[in-house]
């Protein structure tokens, strides 16, 4: 039976982890996968997440089956946070919102909803993306293309070209858009660029699906949700995916949501019920505790002001570092502007470094990031600093 089976390719990020983990220089750091750690290198357990949990504990309760589309206190919390709860949106009911196994389990299940409502239709992400998106959507049984996106030689956004792209789609395609903190670049668009995005993807009938994956780690919480109300405000049927991975140091627990804008309350139940068959045949119902603890903090306004607190303290840590890597760089002879890495956003930075840089940053300094040049600059810390900065001068 398996005679004939190849060996799959391992995950390039993944991948890393492993070698990561093989490696006994101890100086190593790890800045390949997109991870948060804190100032002493550690993965933070949130002080809301804590609480939540201690609440729980001393209320145990016994573990049924969930709901099919997951917790209804989490899923109203998840519109509320993505489209706002007092949204018209939301109080019309024109959005199905389903827990969903993570960021990835979002995406897989709109990807599978939408095989069967748009059978023949392409799909388009960015140029680059996250390679997940390509994998998501082609085992769904999409064509998968791309758009413009990265323009290594200005280092910025090809942004004629990504509008370029997206007119040239045929209609119906689907536009897989990062809502902020691309991935893997940590290039974003501009309010006013999301503008004439949108009006692209209206006038030519496109599907918005946005990933939102970072919301908070950019320049804030509705600051990272504001582009999904353009979308909302546009007249559009949207898919967005939630991922509370990073947001909520929760990755484990595989807390995420699949989020879809429907014309009015009909076409939002009849969608519904379309994502309850995807999820049934799939996996059935969601996992308890990471939802549960995810929905305590949003619905509870101490919990969710001490969890605004602990992700504005991730996203100021992440843009310090910045600052500290082009300084730092700067003071280790490096001639070039690196100036770059401030404007970029999120947990990730494209430093320019080519795949011969990067090998050598892992074999001679134990210096892991992805052989495209990407860095996770939430993996930098006051210690580790230094060396990243020495290490790089001497690659570069
Ligand atoms: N989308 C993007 C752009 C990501 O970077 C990630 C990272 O993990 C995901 C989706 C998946 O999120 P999750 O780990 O919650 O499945
Ligand atoms: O891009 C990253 O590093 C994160 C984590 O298959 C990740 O999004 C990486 C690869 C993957 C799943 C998650």
């Amino acid at each position: 039976l398996f005679s004939a089976v190849e060996m799959a390719p391992r995950d390039p990020i993944l991948g890393l982890n492993e070698q990561f983990a093989a490696d006994t220089n101890p100086h190593k750091v790890n800045l390949g996968v997109g991870v948060y750690f804190d100032d002493n290198g550690k993965l933070p357990l949130l002080q809301c997440v804590q609480a939540a949990e201690k609440a729980m504990m001393e209320k145990p309760t016994a573990r049924g089956y969930l709901p099919i589309d997951g917790i209804v206190a989490y899923d109203n919390a998840v519109k509320g946070l993505v489209f706002g709860a007092e949204s018209d949106v939301v109080k019309s009911g024109r959005v199905a919102t389903v827990q969903a196994i993570g960021g990835t389990g979002g995406l897989k299940i709109g990807a599978d909803f939408l095989k069967k409502v748009s059978p023949n239709a392409k799909v388009l992400i960015s140029d680059p993306s996250w390679e997940n998106h390509r994998a998501i959507f082609t085992n769904a049984g999409f064509e998968v293309g791309t758009y413009a996106y990265y323009d290594a030689a200005t280092r910025s956004v090809n942004f004629d070209g990504m509008l370029a792209d997206l007119n040239a789609a045929a209609p119906g395609t689907i536009a897989v858009l990062h809502a902020c903190c691309h991935n893997p670049t940590g290039y974003d668009i501009t309010a006013a660029q999301w503008d004439q995005v949108i009006a692209v993807v209206k006038a030519k009938g496109l599907t918005p699906f946005l990933d939102m994956a970072y919301q908070g780690f950019g320049h804030g919480i509705a600051e990272d949700g504001a582009v999904i109300g353009k979308f909302v405000a546009a007249g559009l049927d949207i898919f967005v995916s939630t991922s509370f991975s990073k947001s909520f140091s929760l990755y484990g627990e595989r807390v995420g949501a699949l989020s879809v804008v429907a014309a009015d309350k009909d076409e939002a139940a009849r969608v519904l019920s379309q994502l309850k068959i995807v999820i049934r045949t799939n996996y059935s119902n969601p996992p308890t505790h990471g939802g549960a603890v995810v929905a305590a903090v949003l619905n509870n306004p101490e919990l969710r002001a001490l969890w605004e607190k602990e992700l504005a303290e991730m996203r100021v840590r992440i843009k310090a570092m910045r600052q500290k890597l082009v300084d730092g760089l700067k003071a280790a002879g490096v001639q070039q502007d690196m100036g770059f890495i401030t404007t970029q956003i999120g947990m990730f930075s494209y430093s320019g470094l080519s795949k011969d840089q990067m090998v050598r940053l892992r074999s001679e300094f134990g210096i892991y990031g992805t052989d495209t040049g990407r860095m996770c600059v939430a993996a930098l810390n006051s210690k580790n600093i230094d060396y990243v900065c020495q290490a790089i001068a001497k690659v570069i």
